[in-house]
């Protein structure tokens, strides 16, 4: 494939639109796919993306389809939510080129496979990224918290000669032969930190006061990873959580923040499948187990899908 093809963005939320207007910015080729006609009308009435960076907003007009429209893709980046993610590359399976590249940028683990498993023949990349963005408004990102995103292919560690436009982007990520650890210490952290957030109602830094409740956490999600065969996502994990819990005190977790505003959660995708691996492995893991029922209790509760 060449250095020069277009990129695709599925899915034009927080994450998409980040890198959407980043690309854009370098002068590289970007379209969007949108859902549907309905919501291509409400973009083109918009007339592009807005990102705001340390205060300051600019909109970028990025042509935008749907998936039926369009030419062949060479470069797709899929954007959505972990549950959203099979589907929405499924109805676009038909316009990817033969040698097209996917990346695949879900927190949790499980929708990479998914996805990766619905496009035999095509190359996967997953992503795994501590960047933080939202969505003040549709077609609106706001770049919260600045980071890092590591690539890697699970299957073949060369990797693709188009991540210097991400260099040339600005987006700063590193290539890695162990993407699958990266994405199992993250979907630790998020198991050992954001249900918590929830089910206490507090911010990431409140979790000081329920130490014993994550150490529980973390020993059991530690015994997991180890039998996973993921010995350095298991290393010091403990500290690690608790070090992220000082570091981002003041937040609100990405989990939390979708309860609070009605959204689903993509917990299917976190402690669902850290749960389905330990019973695959016929590991008991009571803490990690309990703390699904009452999250899923409590997401019920609020009318939200608890799976
Ligand atoms: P989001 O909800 O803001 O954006 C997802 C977008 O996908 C939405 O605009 C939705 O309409 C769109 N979409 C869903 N199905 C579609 C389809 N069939 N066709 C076209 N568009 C479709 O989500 P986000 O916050 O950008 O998160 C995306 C992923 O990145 C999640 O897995 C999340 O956990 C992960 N992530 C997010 C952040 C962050 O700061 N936002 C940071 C790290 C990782
Ligand atoms: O990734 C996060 C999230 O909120 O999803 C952490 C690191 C836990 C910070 O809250």
């Amino acid at each position: 494939m060449s250095g020069q093809a277009v990129w695709h963005v599925l899915g034009a939320g927080s994450l998409g639109t980040l890198w959407t207007c980043r690309l854009r910015r370098a002068g590289l080729g970007v379209r969007l796919i949108l859902r549907g006609a309905e919501s291509l009308a409400s973009y083109e009435r918009e007339g592009g993306l807005t990102l705001t960076e340390r205060s300051l907003s600019q909109q970028w007009p990025v042509p935008a389809e749907t998936a039926e429209d369009g030419l062949p893709i060479e470069r797709l980046l899929v954007a959505c939510k972990a549950y959203d993610a099979r589907s929405a590359v499924l109805a676009l399976a038909h316009r990817l080129a033969p040698d097209a590249d996917v990346v695949v940028l879900q927190n949790g683990l499980g929708s990479q496979d998914e996805v990766a498993s619905s496009l035999p023949g095509r190359r996967c990349i997953y992503a795994s990224s501590t960047e933080g963005a939202f969505r003040p408004q549709p077609w609106h990102s706001e770049f919260a918290g600045q980071g890092h995103t590591w690539l890697g292919d699970p299957a073949n560690p060369v990797p693709p000669p188009w991540l210097a436009d991400l260099g040339r982007a600005g987006i700063p990520h590193q290539w890695t032969p162990d993407i699958l650890g990266r994405l199992w210490r993250k979907l630790a952290l998020n198991c050992a930190i954001n249900p918590l957030t929830v089910l206490h109602d507090c911010r990431n830094g409140e979790l000081t006061q329920h130490v014993c409740e994550v150490a529980g956490l973390c020993a059991e999600l530690t015994e997991l990873l180890e039998c996973c065969g993921q010995p350095e996502a298991a290393s010091e994990l403990y500290s690690e959580v608790l070090r992220v819990i000082q570091a981002t005190a003041r937040n609100y977790s990405s989990m939390h923040q979708d309860v609070s505003h009605g959204r689903r959660t993509e917990i299917h995708y976190l402690l669902g499948y850290a749960c389905a691996a330990a019973a695959r492995h016929g590991l008991h893991l009571p803490h990690v187990l309990h703390l699904r029922e009452r999250l899923a209790e409590k997401l019920r509760a609020c009318g939200l899908p608890s799976d």
